[in-house]
């Protein structure tokens, strides 16, 4: 079985862990580090990357498509895109492990912005409490998930929600699992959401052959694979280059 993931850099990795982890498929990973961060794209471009993607998994023959970024698939949920696009939505299955009445969702500007989560979560009868945070993007692209500058940035973005006194909080971008330490020991009380989880129950448990990965990167390869080390990234894979159609504001 071959399955496609994309995400603007490391951040997908969150995601493609969990689903390596049930089952030994055969991974297409597009990594468009080129044009990140995607939280400040335009939805125009956003939703002509998405395309660009869907075009290249239907030529490699890939069976499942796997949102490996919330904020993509908000445009796709934005637009009724999964109307036409058949993929697995991380957005949808954040809502459905939302059990509580009180939810705090932390995104990317453009996730936030468009609101799908809270959408879907009020249609539950759920009260909702979003926040836009961004610079998390950026921490885990550069690798720093400790210290003092996380600690104060985490503060800074975090505690609005511990007055909100929400139950619990879904990391709606597939960076922030990486930072889920220091967000749940700024939120101790709170039940930390990973929608990845969820999203990997969708998927058969098979772990009689082992997981392959094909990376595909739009930037720099080498750069890449320096990051996959840093989060020490340990399933056999192989990195090959990905041109972009056009470079898009
Ligand atoms: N990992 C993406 C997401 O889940 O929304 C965010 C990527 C970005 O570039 N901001």
């Amino acid at each position: 079985m071959k399955i496609g993931l994309f995400d603007s850099g490391i951040g997908g990795i969150s995601v493609l862990k969990k689903l390596t982890y049930i089952n030994g498929a055969h991974y297409i990973y597009i990594a468009d580090t080129e044009r990140a961060p995607y939280g400040l794209r335009t939805s125009e471009a956003l939703e002509s990357f998405v395309w660009e993607f869907v075009d290249f998994f239907h030529k490699k023959k890939v069976n499942e498509i796997f949102a490996a970024c919330n904020t993509t698939d908000s445009i796709i949920l934005e637009n009724n895109l999964d109307l036409v696009i058949k993929y697995n939505s991380i957005i949808r299955a954040g809502v459905s492990a939302a059990k509580s009445s009180k939810v705090g969702v932390i995104g990317t500007n453009v996730t936030i912005k468009n609101g799908s989560y809270r959408r879907y979560l009020e249609v539950e009868g759920k009260e909702v409490y979003q926040k836009a945070t961004q610079l998390f993007v950026s921490l885990v692209e550069e690798g720093v998930f400790y210290g003092r500058m996380v600690e104060a940035i985490a503060n800074y973005y975090l505690l609005p929600l511990k007055k909100e006194n929400v139950k619990e909080l879904i990391l709606g971008c597939t960076h922030f699992p990486f930072l889920k330490g220091i967000i749940s020991r700024v939120l101790p009380k709170v039940r930390i959401i990973d929608p990845a989880e969820e999203l990997s129950k969708l998927l058969v448990k098979n772990n009689t052959r082992r997981p392959f990965v094909e990376f595909y990167v739009t930037g720099d390869p080498k750069e890449f694979e320096r990051k996959l080390k840093r989060i020490n990234f340990r399933v056999a894979y192989t990195i090959n280059k990905f041109k972009i159609r056009k470079v898009v504001s």
